[in-house]
């Protein structure tokens, strides 16, 4: 029998290579979307089908986590044989800014989930989107016994999603697991979580488009690893007997400006000659040093991360520079015309 998965938050960076990934491992995925005004699926173009397909591999449905009827029905109705909760409210310093609506979607939006799971009396397995910010201002290195202590609105709706997934699995034997991710980027990253944010203004600064690029802490250090690597720990973490807690990290700890430093070296650039500090994007609580121990994930998942700090600087600053030069190609001929 072929398998199902739902995923909340497919058109998301991490949603969009887990759906790759299960369509490789031939599942049927259902991804669930939520209206916008505009396109929101650019991730996950190139793997869409047309509704009139017939027996589509990835299938669309409409909801929102905040939305616990519309949650139970389609999980009624497509009965998965696996959940991936990655849908949230996923800024940090965003939370700050709305941390109702951050505590609703991404704390909130997990117990929903499980409970539309629980309402609707289907068997299947649960992956919960954990967080090391979590862990917060609580010192390196960080594994699964580490006490958490969070410092913003996302990481306390983490802490209380965290909780209620345990919770189900202890008073109701759902299969229900934690997957405690450090940060993990790519091509895909969101255009303004910092590692993006520089890759991309390095493309348009050497394209001279602009001249500077304003951040806000420079001194956080973080175990940045490659998003492709970390959904595969995603799914053995559900293959698994028995349900889990488990922490997904490199081990390697680098600060933003050694981001930095990198990421304008690939392209032979000095970063002090652009970098300049706005105070806007410093948060009111900042978590200084987020270093992961993933010994359990390698032993029990045999899970093991390939990609270096190195290797992800180049990757996201090729995909940009590439990606930029296209963009600069396309106007060109359009201009042309
Ligand atoms: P993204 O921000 O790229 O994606 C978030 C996804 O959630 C998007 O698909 C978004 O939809 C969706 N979403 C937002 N609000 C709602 C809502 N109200 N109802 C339904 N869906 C919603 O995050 P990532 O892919 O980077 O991360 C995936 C998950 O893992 C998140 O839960 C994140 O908090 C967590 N995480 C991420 C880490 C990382 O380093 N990337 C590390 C640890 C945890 P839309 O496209 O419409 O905005
Ligand atoms: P983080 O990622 O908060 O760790 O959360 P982000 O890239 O936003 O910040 C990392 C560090 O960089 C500092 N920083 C800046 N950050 C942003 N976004 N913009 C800036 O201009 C800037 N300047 C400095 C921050 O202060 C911070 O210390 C990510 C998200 O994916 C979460 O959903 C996930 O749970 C955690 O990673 C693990």
């Amino acid at each position: 029998m072929r398998k199902t998965a739902l995923i909340t938050g497919v058109t998301g960076q991490d949603g969009s290579y887990l759906a790759e990934l299960l369509l490789a491992k031939g599942y049927q995925v259902h991804g669930l979307i939520r209206r916008s005004s505009s396109f929101n699926t650019e991730r996950i173009d190139h793997i869409y089908q047309d509704p009139q397909t017939p027996e589509r591999d990835l299938v669309l449905h409409h909801a929102d986590l905040s939305d616990g009827v519309a949650l139970t029905s389609l999980l009624h109705r497509i009965a998965p044989d696996e959940v991936y909760n990655l849908g949230a409210q996923s800024h940090v310093r965003v939370s700050f800014d709305a941390p109702l609506y951050t505590g609703d979607v991404t704390g909130m939006g997990a117990l929903r989930l499980l409970e539309a799971v629980r309402a609707s009396g289907i068997e299947t397995r649960i992956y919960q989107a954990s967080s090391s910010e979590m862990f917060g201002a609580t010192p390196p290195p960080q594994n699964e016994r580490t006490p958490f202590h969070p410092r913003s609105p996302y990481g306390c709706a983490k802490v209380f999603a965290y909780w209620t997934t345990v919770n189900y699995r202890e008073a109701y034997g759902m299969h229900a697991t934690n997957g405690i991710l450090f940060n993990h980027e790519s091509p895909r990253r969101g255009e303004t979580f910092v590692t993006r944010k520089i890759t991309r203004a390095v493309a348009r600064i050497q394209a001279g488009l602009q001249q500077h690029l304003y951040l806000g802490n420079l001194d956080a250090v973080r175990d940045w690893g490659y998003a492709p690597e970390y959904v595969e720990a995603m799914w053995r973490m559900l293959q698994q007997d028995e349900p889990d807690d488990y922490v997904v990290a490199t081990g390697q700890a680098h600060s933003v400006r050694e981001f930095c430093q990198e990421a304008f070296a690939a392209v032979g650039m000095d970063w002090t000659d652009h970098v300049r500090y706005d105070p806007k994007y410093d948060r009111p609580s900042e978590v200084d040093a987020l270093i992961g121990d993933a010994s359990k994930a390698e032993r029990k998942l045999g899970w093991k991360p390939a990609v270096t700090f190195r290797e992800l600087t180049a990757i996201m600053v090729r995909a940009d520079v590439g990606a930029l030069t296209a963009q600069l190609a396309g106007s060109a001929v359009r201009v042309d015309r």
